[in-house]
């Protein structure tokens, strides 16, 4: 136990340090009073068994775990709109605080599974006490209704460990394509629905200042 406390402690910080610096960039938005592209940033350390287990399924040896295992630390961004996904790829692009490695876009070319989302693979140096260390980041970057769809999938992935009943893996990949058509939808309205956004987001700093 206390050699994984000792090798997953640059993955926690760095989790912690980048959920801070992410959802700066939601409240730099805020502040300018535009649309934010973000909605909201989650983050988590994998747990230790569900390493054990990828390692095992993707024949990982234990001791490369660090360079071939790229979502130890993982980051997620949503967004309301599929079109705000790029402007939120560009900004981190910007960024001089790590270095981006690989970018998969899971959006234009799905997973069979009916998996979308955009994913972009940073290093990020953390600053320890023994010095810096360069660790790897997987930042997910998807819409609310791409979240949904992944977050109910990995549910039940989860209690049939990936073996789907045939009318379960027909269902949810119908499912995926409702979503995105929630998201295409969603975008053919989207300038009514951010007027509406501005309108009840001044209509409560108004009430707030009264
Ligand atoms: P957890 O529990 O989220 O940590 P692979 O997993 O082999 O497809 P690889 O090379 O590990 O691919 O990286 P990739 O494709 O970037 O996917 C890693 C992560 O993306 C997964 O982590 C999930 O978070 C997410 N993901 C990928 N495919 C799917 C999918 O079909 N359904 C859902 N719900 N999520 C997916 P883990 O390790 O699977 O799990």
């Amino acid at each position: 136990m206390k050699h994984w406390e000792k090798f997953l402690a640059p993955y926690n910080q760095a989790v912690e340090e980048l959920k801070v610096k992410l959802k700066g960039m939601r409240r730099q938005f805020e502040m300018k009073s535009s649309h934010s592209p973000i909605e909201f940033v989650t983050g988590r350390v994998k747990p230790i068994a569900s390493i054990l287990d990828k390692a095992n399924q993707k024949s990982i040896p234990l001791d490369k775990l660090e360079t071939e295992m790229q979502d130890i630390a993982g980051l997620r961004m949503m967004c309301q709109f599929v079109d705000d996904i790029k402007r939120v790829v560009e900004l981190l692009r910007l960024r001089n605080d790590f270095e981006i490695v690989e970018e998969r876009d899971y959006i234009s070319h799905k997973k069979a599974s009916g998996y979308r989302s955009y994913h972009v693979v940073v290093r990020y140096p953390v600053q320890t006490i023994q010095g810096e260390k360069k660790i790897l980041v997987e930042i997910q970057i998807r819409t609310l209704a791409m979240n949904f769809w992944a977050t109910i999938e990995h549910s039940l992935n989860y209690k049939y460990r990936g073996q789907f009943p045939e009318d379960i893996r027909v269902r949810l990949q119908r499912a995926a394509e409702a979503a995105f058509r929630l998201d295409e939808e969603m975008s053919l309205i989207r300038g009514e629905i951010q007027d509406a956004q501005a309108f009840f987001s001044r209509k409560k700093e108004l009430h707030q200042e009264g």
